[in-house]
């Protein structure tokens, strides 16, 4: 075959410098002394060559590692033999685990060739190649690790986040860097705030292919390249800058046992209480109480319900944690509308920062200081940097005393009785984010140097008071205490002797270096591991130590906490938000796609957008639809920066409709979205947002879908996403489905686009997918009146059905009930599972929840159009407290 010189092939070898040098430069790796046994394969890996070098030192000896762990989960390490190398702790993110399946069994198959050494992972069932590695020799350096497989033309990937990029990721071209990062703006082809080293590959169409997933346990900062080789061929290249290769190949075949599995080796997600999937309302910039307060009345005069009321850092006294400003928002008073706010069931909210001001009569500073919480400079002093309240110091969160510290503050400052009575608390900031923008700010080298004026009012408009600290070393006591263990000894803390400030392989971080504006990557966090390695985790251990705190204070409750920055398992401790996006269109449409891909390939189903967006003016129209569209979110939160006008959904006549209508079918629906969160905690089924091709996987025209979304099984929604516009073309599988709002039903007897127009600003087109039945809480119809005003109230409304048969006339569906806030609701817990034959309507499951009078009041079944009797509706009393049948003439 001949191969066309391309004009494009400059530009892609461009591409590949900036990546790494040429492939063919380095040896490779030779196996020798392979063992195995029915469920694992070991063997030793020895550099085959001279050392090629490429950005560090490559490392001779490895150790291959295969566990056939379950009939769909292949476990592959390569590691140092020395053990030396940085592994994510166990305890940070705790390994699955093997249930030592057998390879003779296990769908997957790993094979490998001895020289030069690559490996292939293959579906037994179909013969598919998952992975091959045979395209380029392993490159495993102190600081550079290097491995490329092969992919089928291009391949449908999905994840590898936290990104705002397309769901769907590009095929060519295309780097994804992982390094958490504030990141204002979000914006596209750039690392933003969390890393998600996970990607799911579908091989749709005709049947045949399956989806697999690709978990890299690596918290090395690294690029992820996928494109095209100059001969055309198809890859997906990881380029870390440190850490192991440990890969957990998960099977599926479907998507979501795919998200199940992956759920297995990183985490079940947390189930969030009830009440956090009302709807929340915040704003950087209020300038005191009375303001907040005003912002709750002002909701409820407009008739829109208000869960929860957040406050921002605007709250603390000169931006401090743990401390009220005592003018604008004096203590009692806080407290008293904390109090004031529960008397009416609704919920209260604050952020914490995880720098914390370096000032010698700073309680939760002093205290820290003699537990020795904080990261240290190279000189053992405290390593210093600027946040908010200004000159700040660092939790390790690693250390055990951290958590003890942080739990004691927290316990103290949100005291039920004496302090402020939070239902919830909100983490930012924890990439970690540092004002400082290079070395030459406030450099913790420096001992006692304080920050330049000149400095100052540039760093941040809104930054510091006072500064003028002198550093406190460390006593002498404590000094070796710190590195109980040093790094190199065996315990997978990272090799010694590296450059940890600038390693010569460089991501594509979107600052310049990779200690730009976080904290530098040559500190030493206390079990001996180095920033350079735990960066990616900073904010992971800050949200598990801070859920554990929750918990101390209020035991028997499961807490509520919200992360802005988040790695593979953060799950497990927090929700999450898109961060700081703008007020535009763009941004609207990109919240669908963070959406699709947090909740369905992220392990991560409680998240959503800062509504209406963070930066910028939202106008009117805008912030009407994304009211709209984020009340199908299961994270709802309204949120501005300070140089933001004020954008309350009160505030337009057009906006305040569309949220109150909304926020009303959002409450009706608030035990279909809880029963997701429940199935997604229990088993990692992405059982909220997810994307099209996850119920259609062999319709190839879903693959690429990033504006349409299912909420759950039943719901489609697929929301006007043109600007300004008043209609919209989506993509409607065949199948039976149902208008949401007027029942009205398609038949689509193909798969095709519908068009529908005349959308007005409160409109969102949402369908029933005919095959399933949703439990709805009952409202009154006009949407204003009797509206529940708090989750509270919804609690107490009796229950519709909605039946939506499909094409055979069957449907199922299912719903789980609990006090909405018990962290363990064992034994009174319901999981009902609804089925409908065609003739007989069916409750049966287990009843452990006391409805407290609630009831099953109305029976809806779809017209399906095939009996021609129409809409068929009953009403009754069906208690929550058994199964139950009806054949619906009753
Ligand atoms: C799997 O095998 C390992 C090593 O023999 C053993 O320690 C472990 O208990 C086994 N696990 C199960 C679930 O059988
Ligand atoms: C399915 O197979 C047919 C016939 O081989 C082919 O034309 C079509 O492109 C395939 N579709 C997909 C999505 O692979
Ligand atoms: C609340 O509404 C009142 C009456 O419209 C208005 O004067 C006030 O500015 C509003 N305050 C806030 C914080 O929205
Ligand atoms: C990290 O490197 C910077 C730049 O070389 C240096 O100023 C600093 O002292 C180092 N810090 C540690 C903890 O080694
Ligand atoms: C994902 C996305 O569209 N991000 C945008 C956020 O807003 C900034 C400022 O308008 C844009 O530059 C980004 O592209």
């Amino acid at each position: 075959m001949i191969r066309m010189p391309k004009p494009a092939i400059a530009l892609l070898s461009l591409f590949s410098i900036a990546s790494a040098a040429p492939l063919a430069t380095c040896p490779g790796y030779r196996v020798t002394n392979a063992q195995s046994g029915p469920s694992y394969l070991v063997a030793d890996l020895t550099l085959a060559g001279t050392n090629c070098n490429l950005y560090s030192e490559d490392i001779t000896n490895l150790r291959l590692t295969v566990e056939y762990q379950t009939d769909t989960r292949l476990h592959v390490l390569i590691a140092d033999r020395e053990q030396n190398v940085y592994q994510i702790q166990d305890n940070i993110l705790p390994r699955p685990l093997s249930q030592n399946a057998s390879s003779q069994t296990a769908d997957l198959r790993f094979t490998y060739e001895a020289y030069p050494f690559s490996f292939k992972v293959t579906r037994v069932s179909t013969g598919d190649v998952l992975f091959d590695t045979s395209p380029s020799p392993l490159i495993f350096e102190t600081q550079y690790l290097r491995l490329r497989t092969r992919l089928p033309s291009n391949p449908n990937l999905y994840g590898l986040g936290e990104h705002s990029d397309s769901f769907r990721l590009a095929t060519n071209g295309y780097k994804r860097t992982l390094w958490n990062s504030e990141a204002p703006y979000i914006p596209q082809n750039q690392n933003l705030y969390g890393s998600h080293p996970v990607y799911f590959e579908h091989r749709g169409g005709n049947g045949t292919g399956g989806t697999h997933g690709v978990f890299l346990r690596s918290a090395a900062g690294m690029d992820v390249v996928i494109g095209k080789s100059d001969a055309g061929e198809q890859y997906l290249e990881y380029n870390t800058i440190g850490g192991v290769l440990d890969f957990y190949f998960l099977a599926g075949p479907g998507p979501e046992e795919v998200s199940k599995q992956y759920a297995q080796v990183v985490g079940l997600p947390a189930m969030m209480p009830y009440w956090s999937l009302g709807f929340h309302q915040c704003k950087y910039g209020w300038p005191d109480l009375g303001h907040v307060k005003q912002v709750v009345q002002n909701y409820s005069d407009a008739g829109i319900p208000l869960e929860a009321l957040w406050d921002d850092i605007d709250y603390m006294d000169n931006k401090l944690d743990f401390s009220t400003d005592p003018v604008r928002y004096p203590h009692d008073q806080l407290k008293g509308f904390v109090d004031e706010l529960h008397g009416k069931d609704m919920r209260y909210v604050q952020i914490l920062d995880p720098g914390i001001r370096y000032k010698s009569d700073y309680g939760p500073y002093t205290r820290g200081a003699e537990k020795d919480v904080f990261l240290k400079a190279a000189d053992g002093s405290w390593y210093r940097g600027l946040q908010w309240p200004g000159e700040v110091v660092w939790p390790d969160w690693i250390a055990p005393q951290t958590k003890e510290w942080w739990t004691t503050e927290i316990l103290t400052f949100y005291d039920p009785n004496n302090g402020i009575n939070a239902d919830g608390l909100w983490v930012d900031m924890n990439e970690a984010s540092n004002m400082c923008a290079d070395t030459t700010c406030l450099s913790s080298a420096q001992k006692t140097r304080s920050l330049p004026q000149s400095l100052i009012g540039k760093i941040h408009p809104r930054a510091p008071g006072d500064r003028h600290q002198k550093t406190r070393s460390l006593p002498q006591s404590l000094i070796g205490k710190i590195h109980p263990r040093a790094p190199g000894d065996g315990q997978h803390l990272g090799l010694p002797n590296r450059d940890l400030f600038t390693p010569k392989y460089q991501i594509a971080n979107h600052y310049p270096t990779l200690s730009s504006r976080t904290l530098f990557t040559n500190i030493t966090n206390s079990d001996g591991s180095t920033q350079y390695d735990t960066h990616n985790l900073y904010a992971l251990t800050m949200s598990s130590v801070s859920r554990s705190a929750l918990i101390s204070r209020s035991p028997t409750k499961r807490p509520f906490l919200l992360t802005r920055s988040t790695f593979s398992g953060s799950s497990r401790f927090a929700a999450h938000w898109f961060g700081d996006n703008f007020s535009s269109w763009a941004d609207y449409r990109a919240s669908i796609r963070q959406l699709l891909s947090f909740s369905a390939i992220h392990n991560y189903p409680m998240v959503g957008s800062d509504v209406c967006g963070f930066n910028g003016q939202a106008q009117e129209n805008m912030c009407a639809r994304w009211a709209v569209l984020g009340a199908w979110q299961p994270f709802y939160r309204n949120h501005a920066d300070i140089s933001a006008p004020d954008q309350e959904f009160y505030r337009w006549p057009s906006v305040a409709a569309a949220a109150r209508k909304a926020i009303s079918v959002r409450y009706r629906l608030l035990d279909y979205i809880y029963t997701g969160l429940y199935y997604a905690s229990k088993t990692g089924e992405p059982a909220l947002a997810k994307p099209l091709w996850f119920l259609f996987p062999s319709d190839p025209a879903t693959y690429g879908i990033d504006t349409q979304f299912f909420l759950g099984d039943a719901l489609l929604v697929s929301p006007v996403v043109e600007d300004d516009a008043h209609s919209v073309t989506f993509y409607l599988p065949q199948g039976k489905w149902y208008d949401f709002f007027t029942h009205h039903r398609i038949d689509q007897t193909s798969a095709g686009t519908v068009t529908v127009s005349g959308v007005g600003w409160d409109q969102i087109p949402v369908y029933i997918r005919g095959g399933s039945i949703s439990a709805l809480r009952l409202s009154d119809a006009s949407f204003t009146t009797g509206q529940a005003m708090t989750t509270a109230e919804v609690r107490t409304r009796n229950f519709e059905i909605i039946i939506a048969p499909d094409q055979n006339g069957k449907a199922r569906g299912r719903l789980y009930l609990d006090d909405g806030e018990s962290l363990d609701s064992s034994g009174k817990e319901s999981e009902i599972e609804f089925t409908w034959d065609g003739s007989k309507f069916e409750a049966k499951g287990t009843f452990g929840y006391d409805t407290e009078g609630v009831v099953v009041q109305r029976i809806v079944l779809l017209d399906d159009g095939v009996s021609g009797n129409g809409q068929r509706e009953v009403s009754g009393r069906w208690p929550l407290t058994g199964g139950f049948t009806t054949n619906l003439y009753i």
